[in-house]
């Protein structure tokens, strides 16, 4: 494969600072983007936090309760997540990014990978000056910092991009892709959860050097030939994954919370089928079909449960949606015990209705004309 140089762009702190752009003011305070699940005043999730609130402890994930108790007796700031103000930053943003990039792939709201081999010709120096603009062309025009990694390949990249937060900016040639990636925790390789990580440990394997000098046979007989080759070549920061143009979004999707904790299907199915006509109505706005239907199912202790079922053919139909949610969440009743404490629904595997008539026009070697 040639010779690459891909960033990552990812923005800071994203949904918090959005709230700083909306509100200067907050700037010098904590802020706790939360999502509020409605039964009490505090029950729910913390999205994100700035990082005056992080160094409190407070981060993704966390219920806002702990949220409030880490953040006692301070002036700190909570705020529900507005999704539709984000989403409209991040696409003027996405925009911007994409000028700048050969080939250009949005993942998530705030993050994008950019190839820029080209216009850089193959250069570093460049690359990094390149950064530099990107990243204060994002600040003056919107108002918002961001986290560049630049690497040989999308796994250096992203890894690159994470390790000066926020407002970074960091450079790995490809000489230096070894020493960069030897002293990290192996966590910080794609892939690596949690359980990877403990298993990786009773090997004997903590940093992503010791991964790059374990025997790969070994890796294979633990994680089979599929990760272990995987996780192998990510030590060594190998990688070929292409910088993917994306039109179309991936998946559609909306989840709620219940009234209650609930195994009733018929309650289940009645919140369900609500979000099945505003996804429905999400595709026909957009002209999609998708292929594959998921359910999800957050429990009571937010543990989440899917389930999903994949068509041969493309469907937009409102009706095969509904029968398919509704024998997904029987199937998932009937082999779970949880109780769901919010619902969810997806569409996935996506494409243009035009473009299904293309090729069922060309198949027949007809067209309408
Ligand atoms: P991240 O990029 O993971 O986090 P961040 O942008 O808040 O912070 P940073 O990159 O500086 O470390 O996620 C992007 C947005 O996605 C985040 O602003 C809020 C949302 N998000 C959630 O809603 N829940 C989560 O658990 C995470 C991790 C993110
Ligand atoms: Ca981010």
């Amino acid at each position: 494969m040639q010779a690459r140089i891909v960033m990552l762009v990812d923005l800071d702190y994203f949904y918090a600072q959005c709230e700083e752009r909306r509100n200067p003011a907050l700037k010098s305070k904590p802020v706790v983007v939360c999502v509020y699940s409605g039964r009490t005043e505090d029950s729910g999730a913390v999205s994100t936090a700035n990082y005056v609130a992080r160094k409190y402890g407070v981060k993704s994930g966390i219920p806002i309760s702990l949220a409030k108790k880490k953040l006692k007796d301070i002036d700190a700031v909570f705020l529900p997540v507005d999704k539709e103000f984000y989403k409209e930053i991040s696409d003027r943003i996405m925009e911007l990014l994409r000028s700048y990039a050969d080939r250009f792939e949005q993942v998530g709201i705030d993050e994008a990978y950019l190839d820029v081999t080209q216009r850089t010709k193959e250069n570093y120096h460049e690359a990094e000056e390149l950064a530099a603009t990107i990243k204060h062309d994002v600040l003056t025009q919107q108002k918002l910092t961001c986290s560049i990694g630049v690497g040989p390949n999308k796994l250096v990249a992203k890894i690159a991009s994470d390790i000066q937060k926020p407002d970074g900016l960091t450079l790995v040639r490809p000489e230096e892709v070894k020493s960069f990636l030897s002293p990290l925790p192996v966590r910080r390789l794609v892939g690596v959860g949690k359980k990877t990580e403990k298993k990786l440990e009773t090997l004997g394997v903590r940093t992503v050097g010791q991964l790059a000098m374990f025997d790969v046979q070994r890796l294979i007989e633990v994680f089979g030939r599929k990760l272990g080759t995987y996780f192998h070549n990510a030590s060594l920061g190998i990688d070929d994954e292409p910088v993917q143009e994306r039109s179309e979004p991936e998946s559609v999707s909306r989840i709620s919370t219940l009234k209650e904790d609930t195994r009733d299907l018929a309650v289940i199915l009645d919140e369900a089928y609500k979000l099945c006509d505003d996804v429905h109505s999400k595709l026909l706005q957009r002209r999609l079909i998708y292929r594959s239907v998921s359910i999800y199912i957050v429990a009571g202790d937010l543990s989440v449960h899917s389930r999903s079922k994949t068509f041969e053919n493309p469907t937009s139909d409102l009706e095969t949606f509904k029968k398919t949610v509704k024998e997904l969440f029987e199937k998932f009743l009937g082999e779970s015990d949880v109780e769901a404490r919010r619902v969810g629904v997806k569409v996935s595997n996506l494409n243009k209705k035009e473009e299904l008539q293309k090729q069922i026009t060309n198949f027949f070697g007809f067209s309408k004309h």
